[in-house]
């Protein structure tokens, strides 16, 4: 049997002996049935609307929750995503959450937190959806030319080291982007891609397996080897790109992604240039 096929088995069938029909309802009792992170998901907050699960877990943050809490909400009022930029998820449709995190980092390397959600992300689809997403740098995860997930990455650092970082996750699962202008043309979701429905229960329950496992190899292992995996994901690396940081764009070929996560962009000259943060799109 093809794996293509054998995936789309799963799917249906949910093959996941925790995941039950009702593919809807996020509990904490049945995302973390039958595993035992090491961390994320220590504790588990679901709501049925809030005004954003990132909000909500920057206030537990400084209370100092248990490291990997995990807030995971069927409707934000209020989404967004960076720059204040408003994030579109119909109730019901989206796997949105936010993981509040105590790492050992300094500021210069905390995009390492948001390259690991990205893999993590790219792996938690793939277990369940026979399609191959990719990562743009810094934020994003592409399916083909479209968008199917944002990260948003918030933190508080003293004298540079962080004290918490909270990663906001909207994975598009149910709906389908053309019915909102506003995303129309540059949104996917899993079921566009896949043809049928998946189940949010599912995928919360591998981005837990895999965000835990990546988190911990990041801990003990540090991160050449994640960084390594990360680029295999990338659809920008070795190609022409533009890159937009407010006013200022840039263009060049993204030549390769630094220790702490920065892309060399590399100049028609040859000059190289390390970018901090920015959008970035093919030339
Ligand atoms: C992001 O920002 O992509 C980060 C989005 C993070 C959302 C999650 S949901 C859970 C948690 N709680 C929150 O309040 N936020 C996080 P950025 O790179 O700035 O991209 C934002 C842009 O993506 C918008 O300006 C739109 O153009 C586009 N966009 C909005 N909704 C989208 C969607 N559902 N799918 C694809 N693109 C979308």
């Amino acid at each position: 049997m093809s794996l293509q096929r054998r995936k789309l088995e799963i799917l249906l069938m949910s093959n996941d002996p925790f995941v039950k029909n009702d593919m809807d309802v996020l509990s904490p009792p049945t995302l973390l049935a039958g595993i035992t992170p090491y961390c994320i998901g220590s504790r588990i907050y679901c709501f049925k609307r809030i005004d954003s699960t990132n909000r909500a877990a920057k206030k537990l943050a400084v209370k100092r929750v248990p490291d990997g809490t995990l807030i995971i909400a069927d409707y934000q009022t209020a989404g967004r995503g960076r720059l204040q930029r408003s994030w579109i998820a119909p109730p019901g449709s989206s796997l949105l959450c936010s993981v509040i995190l105590y790492p050992r980092l300094s500021t210069d390397e905390i995009a390492r937190i948001t390259m690991v959600s990205s893999l993590a992300i790219v792996r938690a689809i793939s277990d369940l959806c026979p399609i191959e997403p990719m990562i743009k740098w810094p934020n994003d995860v592409y399916i083909g030319q479209k968008k199917v997930c944002g990260i948003l990455t918030e933190y508080e650092a003293t004298d540079n080291l962080i004290r918490w970082v909270v990663i906001g996750i909207g994975i598009n699962v149910n709906f389908d982007p053309t019915c909102y202008p506003a995303i129309a043309n540059s949104a996917t979701s899993l079921q566009q891609a896949c043809g049928i429905p998946i189940s949010r229960t599912a995928l919360a329950r591998r981005l837990i397996f895999h965000l835990d496992d990546l988190y911990r190899k990041l801990t003990y292992n540090g991160f050449p080897e994640l960084r390594q995996c990360w680029k295999e994901h990338s659809c920008i690396l070795h190609k022409n790109v533009i890159v937009t940081d407010g006013d200022t764009l840039l263009t060049g070929i993204a030549s390769d992604v630094t220790e702490n996560g920065h892309l060399i962009l590399q100049h028609d000259d040859g000059y190289c240039r390390e970018i901090l943060c920015g959008d970035v799109s093919l030339r």
